[in-house]
């Protein structure tokens, strides 16, 4: 009652304060309460005049309010006429007010990523302004809740966990730092790797978890932890089918870099992994009606006075600080890959590198777990992906490479083995004119994977009739490209690739129309990260495990040593979140020992 009558107030004060639609400058609009109130909408057809509507972290109400005016997310977006339709993207259903803010600029959370010219209603054009919480972030005595299990990070490892927890029976919280969940997770592109799955053996597929530890420990310089890796691997066609049995479809198998065989899951015709699975996690999440908190950054792990971990302490957008009391703390929070200082502090030769990760990714959760006793390890270890598009975040998948794409120099030539791990592949680009390369598709690797046609969708992909129309595109030598695909070809038929031994050859380049992406390394992964055991509890540096502390996914170091395999990321979040949201919920049932 004292919340809504604040917030009845504060309405007031609101309303009082605008004023009337500014003096613009061209291209401006005023932000939407102004521009509500110009169309007599008042502030309570947004923020309700029922004390059943409050102002919570998530906006849940007021995103229902745009709804109800202006329909969901689906009903907007297919009215939607131009060429980039924001409503419908990767991002999948998110909160209005995720872009949307009636009382600070707004700003197409997309343009984090993208660069687009998009006009937005309620957006001084290119400009950002703070969010202003509503209320006071310092309340004088911290509103104290409890729970069973609180996770940090709405990622896949996150939800992953939450799902997992609440259905051992937890009372769960899952807290997101960002406003929309999905974290890196809803950005992978290329797959989940597993090995011995149903789908291999319907394929054919001859694998192994043996062979997968294997191929992970040789991508990860034999420097990873064995006990992960073998975790990892053994759990991997579980995780393949627990997703599965939560709605997902990752029934088409390619290949990827550093791997023996077929073995990296994704949806059918090749669509990309992320955002598929990040959209059925969120309706399981929802469907079980998990308490999912977003724009709730943790500021503290609590402890009590053995190091044992109790709580969270939060602050919330509008909430301001507050704790949760837990049984038991998961984190997944993700990596640091968007904190070029932090990558810069690791890898000074970095510095300045194009990022493919979300805004979100910039290693507070580890700071968090490092602060509350956790082991750091592996920080060095930082992944460059050799193929993001030149000038931008997007990630041009290594599954373009997989189903048969070639890397060319700015002279034409092929330079490396296109299928060789990350770290080789990112430094042979970086040794060639420009720091650059060319990535090179013809129309049947087009067709194989639908992702692709988003590059399209993007405006990232230069095309030609001919190779030679596609060199002159290029301003690359007609010959040199003509007989580098000439020679490449020979060599798919053949089944022999004697010049650079790459040890998958799937498809000829032989199918107009030819097409080529211009890409540059840029960092996309921290191997490094807090010390785990194989149950997801956090190490303390006397390497004892530290009670009640449990993380999983990119926050976490050691899975994959020096170098991850493409495809190990998502195997690792489902894998990981599903250990530590059960070894959570377990401790948080009443005669657990601890
Ligand atoms: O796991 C990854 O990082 C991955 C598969 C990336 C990609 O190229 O698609």
């Amino acid at each position: 009652m004292k919340q809504f009558g604040r917030i009845v107030m504060l309405m007031g004060l609101i309303a009082l304060l605008l004023p009337s639609p500014r003096g613009l400058a061209a291209g401006e609009t005023a932000v939407l309460a102004e521009l509500h109130k110009a169309k007599q909408i008042s502030c309570a057809e947004c923020h309700g005049t029922s004390k059943k509507i409050i102002v919570d972290d998530s906006e849940k109400g007021v995103n229902l309010s745009c709804i109800g005016c202006h329909g969901s997310l689906d009903a907007v977006s297919a009215k939607a006429k131009g060429h980039i339709n924001p409503h419908k993207s990767h991002l999948g259903q998110i909160n209005c007010t995720a872009c949307h803010s009636g009382h600070n600029s707004s700003q197409a959370y997309c343009l984090k990523c993208h660069s687009y010219t998009m006009p937005i209603p309620g957006a001084a054009a290119g400009v950002v302004a703070p969010v202003v919480p509503l209320k006071a972030k310092k309340s004088a005595k911290k509103q104290v809740e409890t729970t069973d299990v609180v996770v940090i990070g709405a990622g896949a490892a996150g939800m992953t966990a939450a799902i997992t927890a609440h259905d051992a029976g937890a009372r769960v919280v899952l807290l997101e730092k960002q406003p929309i969940t999905g974290g890196n997770s809803m950005l992978a592109a290329g797959g989940m790797n597993a090995a011995e799955t149903t789908f291999q053996s319907a394929k054919g597929i001859k694998d192994s978890v043996e062979l997968m530890y294997d191929d992970t420990m040789k991508g990860g310089k034999n420097t990873n932890d064995p006990a992960l890796v073998r975790i990892l691997a053994q759990n991997s066609a579980g995780s393949v089918a627990w997703l599965t049995s939560l709605g997902a479809d990752i029934s088409d198998v390619g290949r990827m870099a550093g791997a023996s065989v077929y073995r990296t899951h994704r949806p059918t015709g090749g669509d990309a992994v992320g955002a598929h699975i990040v959209s059925v996690l969120r309706k399981n999440a929802a469907d079980r009606k998990i308490d999912i908190r977003v724009n709730s950054p943790v500021v503290r792990i609590i402890e009590d006075s053995k190091g044992g971990v109790t709580g969270v302490e939060v602050n919330g957008l509008h909430r301001g600080l507050y704790i949760i009391k837990a049984k038991a703390v998961v984190l997944t929070a993700g990596g640091f890959s968007a904190n070029p200082e932090k990558v810069a502090y690791y890898r000074p030769e970095f510095k300045g590198m194009a990022t493919s990760n979300q805004p979100g990714a910039t290693g507070d959760g580890l700071d968090l777990g490092a602060k509350a006793g956790g082991e750091l390890k592996d920080m060095k270890e930082i992944q460059i992906h050799p193929t993001v598009a030149a000038g931008s975040r997007i990630l041009i998948t290594e599954a373009v490479r997989g189903n048969g794409a070639i890397l060319v120099n700015h002279e034409g030539k092929r330079f490396v083995n296109e299928l060789t791990t990350r770290d080789k592949a990112s430094e042979a680009i970086l040794s060639q004119t420009g720091k650059s390369a060319y990535m090179i598709f013809d129309e049947g690797i087009r067709k194989s994977l639908k992702q692709i046609d988003g590059y399209f969708h993007l405006d990232l992909v230069k095309e030609g009739g001919t190779v030679k129309d596609l060199a002159d595109v290029l301003k690359m030598p007609v010959e040199t490209l003509e007989a580098t695909i000439d020679t490449y070809n020979k060599a798919v038929d053949a089944k022999n690739d004697a010049e650079f031994k790459r040890p998958d050859l799937p498809r000829a380049l032989r199918t107009a129309k030819y097409y080529a992406i211009e890409v540059k390394p840029g960092v996309h992964y921290t191997m490094g990260g807090l010390k785990i055991n194989t149950n997801a509890q956090v190490m303390a540096n006397d390497s004892k495990h530290i009670a009640g502390f449990f993380a999983a996914g990119e926050v976490t170091g050691g899975v994959h040593g020096a170098n991850r395999l493409g495809g190990n990321s998502i195997s690792e979040t489902i894998t990981f979140g599903r250990i530590a949201g059960s070894n959570a919920a377990e401790l948080a049932k009443p005669k657990s020992v601890k």
